[in-house]
């Protein structure tokens, strides 16, 4: 299996971000994904490659022009209000909630990062469009090696990108890698693609981006909205919309949750894209369902991994795999490897 490595994705590192009313160190660090890569070397699960450049067209096809502009131009944005900034992260702190107007981008920097944003907790920095794009174009570089007929291959990208919308940032995700992933095996030719999330959390921005599409099946396997992040979306009822009827599945669990349960719904989940019958998978690969995880409320081991991994096997589908979370910095290397290689 060859994974494409971002290998400018230290560019992106956060200092802090908004936690119980203080700012604290990030969680998403760049370890996480050295981790991934040094076990992935260790194990010799095959090439690991850097990517190639895509045209921005290809994220036109996911995030609106409006959106890549501004993410493409923020950083400028904020030093030229004053170079003192370039010593700090941008934190949205405004946001438009219900009855305000969002057709009309505010010349206000502030208000301009909130417009495009959904939470505090996601801090913009210096390289932070340079390693989102290039993320971006491992998702898409691992996507065409499905087009080109390999079984599997891997995106190894951070930032990650499942709660990234087709317009906003939120969830420590800019670019929609899974997404991205997608909708590149639609416009190669795949008639029909399945997503499944098996990340802790919701993928919000996937789901949305897809919701009303009768082509891209998204199921997702995480944490209870009504007590878990994202919170606002990932309830069992949301089933798609127009079009995409019967297109979108949600499988929420509650916090402290086994792999026993968690099993049993990943066997929905699989069941469900089964029925759909895709011409591929992308799957949605957060190890944050981890016991260990210090922000997730799931109780996987480390061996549970495996398990996985043999299942998304005998699904029998090409399988794009996208990192997502995981924040148990030792630990992150081997889960995901043991995905991979119990895959491969
Ligand atoms: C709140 C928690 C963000 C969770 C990000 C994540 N700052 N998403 O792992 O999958
Ligand atoms: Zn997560």
């Amino acid at each position: 299996m060859k994974t494409f490595y971002n290998h400018l994705h230290a560019q992106h590192h956060g200092k802090v971000e908004m936690f119980r009313g203080a700012l604290v160190p990030c969680f998403e660090v760049p370890a996480r994904a050295d981790h991934v890569v040094a076990e992935l070397q260790r194990r010799q699960l095959g090439d690991v490659l850097e990517p190639q450049a895509f045209d921005d067209a290809a994220l036109a096809a996911i995030h609106s022009p409006r959106y890549l502009n501004f993410l493409a131009t923020a950083w400028e944005q904020w030093v030229a209000l004053d170079a003192a900034h370039a010593a700090k992260d941008i934190l949205p702190s405004v946001w438009p909630t219900r009855t305000f107007r969002t057709d009309i981008e505010p010349d206000n920097f502030a208000a301009k990062v909130g417009l495009y944003s959904f939470d505090a907790g996601t801090p913009f920095t210096r390289g932070t469009w340079v390693a989102a794009r290039a993320g971006a174009h491992c998702a898409l570089g691992a996507a065409e090696r499905i087009v080109q007929g390999d079984r599997a291959a891997f995106a190894l990208s951070r930032p990650p990108g499942h709660h990234a919308g087709a317009d906003f940032f939120g969830g420590y995700c800019f670019l929609n890698n899974a997404a991205l992933a997608a909708q590149h095996l639609r416009d190669a030719g795949l008639e029909r693609v399945a997503i499944l999330d098996v990340d802790y959390h919701h993928g919000n921005g996937t789901q949305a981006i897809f919701y009303d599409r009768p082509d891209v099946f998204f199921a997702s396997v995480h944490g209870d909205p009504r007590t878990e992040y994202p919170f606002y979306l990932g309830h069992a009822d949301e089933s798609g919309a127009g079009a995409g009827q019967g297109a979108n599945l949600n499988l929420p669990l509650p916090r402290g949750t086994d792999y026993a349960t968690w099993a049993q719904a990943l066997e929905t989940a699989l069941a469900a894209i089964g029925r759909f019958g895709p011409d591929a998978l992308v799957v949605s690969l957060g190890v944050d369902t981890f016991e260990g995880d210090p922000i997730s409320g799931f109780a996987l081991a480390t061996d549970d991994y495996l398990r996985i991994g043999e299942r998304l096997h005998r699904a029998g589908l090409p399988t794009v795999f996208v990192f997502e979370g995981g924040y148990a910095v030792d630990a992150v290397g081997i889960n995901v490897v043991n995905v991979l290689q119990a895959f491969a």
